[in-house]
């Protein structure tokens, strides 16, 4: 069918056994692809006959209708003279958002990362959950900020700091902060622009942001919305169907991308249970779970329900297919040992990101701070160091700049923030990203002057005392009554709060 498909047509075809969904002005068939939905039919029939773009958007990769439904269930294009705008609803759940948006702190009330997670009922619970959640009991997400706080200061005096750098270079790529913006997926959950918040804000501040395959915005808008030459790399799901893979990592190559940062450590993905429930309560699932329906995957979430494509088959055995197929630099994300970390050295990679993956896949899995001793110690062993053929990154649990400088100190090249600037962007957009920056760049300022390093180089071992860092146990009872006379610090506060 070529010709323009009215929306009566389209609303003709609104049940299992025929049923059209719109997406982006586009006609598609989905019928047979009902039970293939890898977060149930239900959620499909419920736009059934209608258009579905606005639910579509911020949980599908972009192209995920095109690359998942064969070519004859692309039925054609919507006729817009038959369009009829339906004014959006405002529910009550809009209001709440608005009132809390309008009374967000104002931005100069924001002084640390931590403080953009006080706004974070600006989200949607759905998008809260999903951004928020880690896997299990969440031990491993709550050890990556613990981590840091194991690790104490050795500051030098006397070194005359009137004039402190923390400028430095990853990958080849000048970057204003030793901080990179680690891939975190589907962005427009969080705030309407989603991804190009970062890229915009990254643009203006001299920092490189690492765009997710799960990103809810387009590659290609993406790299569109950067400035010429902005330094950009790309986070890897690698799909079953590795001619998707080639196609993509070359595609990004063409478009100047740096590097490629291959996701290692989620065969499958983790059980994030705050997400798996919000699922259950959204789609209204559990009524029909109970009454037997097979079709409704009510244990999925948002991130378990995308994930399918992902190849639990991936192996060392295609680190030199990858090489074959590219000629960025190659960093594994996601490396916890020693043994892996001196595997991919051998196999020719660039670096390794050492992450946990913000504690959302093995859950008590130990915190990249923690694994960089052991594996800085066996990567000395065979090679030079620092190694300018081969970097070393962390993330997880990174809020302040004192948090970076720890592990620069213990060897890493640079550090990833997920979270703190996809928290910073959700409630506040592109100049919350870019406050984000700022009060990093001072806290830098601040610490490097008081532990003495006058550039990134001076950041070295002896600035720390690591020695409590694989203590696990809280060797320390809780002092109630000092905790309760010293309240805790606060965060920003909302308006009228
Ligand atoms: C995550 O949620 O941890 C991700 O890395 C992104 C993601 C999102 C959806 C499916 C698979 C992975």
């Amino acid at each position: 069918m070529s010709s323009l498909i009215p929306t009566s047509t389209v609303a003709e075809h609104a049940d299992r056994d025929s049923c059209w969904i719109i997406v982006h002005s586009k006609v598609y068939d989905v019928t047979e692809f009902l039970d293939e939905h890898p977060g149930g039919s239900k959620i499909i029939l419920k736009y059934a006959g209608k258009d579905a773009t606005e639910a579509y958007e911020p949980i599908h990769p972009p192209n995920a209708i095109l690359d998942n439904l064969p070519i004859e269930k692309h039925i054609g294009s919507v006729d817009p003279n038959t369009v009829v705008k339906v004014v959006k609803e405002i529910t009550e759940e809009d209001k709440r958002r608005q009132a809390l948006m309008d009374a967000r702190p104002p931005l100069d009330e924001i002084l640390n990362l931590h403080d953009f997670e006080a706004p974070k009922t600006v989200l949607t619970p759905k998008a809260w959950a999903y951004y928020s959640s880690a896997s299990d009991d969440e031990i491993t997400i709550r050890e990556n900020r613990a981590a840091f706080q194991r690790v104490w200061f050795r500051p030098r005096i006397l070194r005359d700091v009137t004039s402190v750098d923390w400028s430095t270079n990853i990958l080849g790529c000048k970057s204003s902060l030793p901080v990179y913006i680690s891939a975190t997926a589907l962005g427009k959950l969080g705030h309407p622009d989603g991804e190009l918040n970062l890229t915009r804000a990254a643009a203006k501040h001299g920092i490189i942001q690492m765009i997710p395959t799960l990103a809810s915005c387009s590659f290609d808008e993406i790299v569109d919305a950067a400035q010429p030459n902005q330094p950009l790399f790309l986070q890897l799901y690698v799909n079953k169907d590795r001619e998707i893979t080639k196609k993509y990592v070359q595609h990004a190559e063409k478009r100047g991308v740096r590097a490629l940062f291959i996701t290692v450590d989620a065969p499958q993905l983790g059980r994030r249970e705050k997400d798996m429930r919000m699922k259950f309560v959204d789609d209204g699932a559990g009524a029909k779970v109970q009454e037997g329906q097979k079709d409704v995957k009510k244990d999925q979430g948002v991130a378990r329900a995308i994930s399918s494509f992902i190849d639990p088959s991936l192996s060392w055995k295609d680190i030199p297919w990858f090489r074959s197929i590219t000629n960025m630099h190659i960093i594994l994300k996601g490396v916890s040992t020693p043994e892996d970390a001196v595997l991919a050295y051998e196999a020719g990679c660039q670096g390794i990101v050492l992450s946990n993956h913000g504690g959302r896949q093995l859950d008590t899995a130990r915190s990249g701070l923690e694994n960089l001793i052991d594996i800085v110690a066996a990567l000395k062993t065979k090679g030079p160091w620092p190694n300018p053929n081969f970097s070393v990154f962390v993330d997880g649990g990174v809020r302040r700049a004192s948090d970076v400088l720890k592990a620069i100190a213990l060897g890493a090249s640079a550090v990833g923030i997920g979270r703190g600037f996809l928290y910073a962007f959700s409630s506040y957009g592109q100049e919350g990203v870019e406050r984000a920056f700022d009060i990093l760049r001072d806290e830098f300022e601040m610490n490097m002057r008081l532990l003495g390093a006058r550039n990134i180089r001076e950041v070295v071992p002896d600035m720390v005392d690591a020695s409590a860092l694989s203590a696990h146990a809280g060797l320390t009872p809780t002092d109630n009554l000092f905790n309760t006379t010293y309240q805790p610090l606060g965060l920003a506060q909302f308006k009228n709060a």
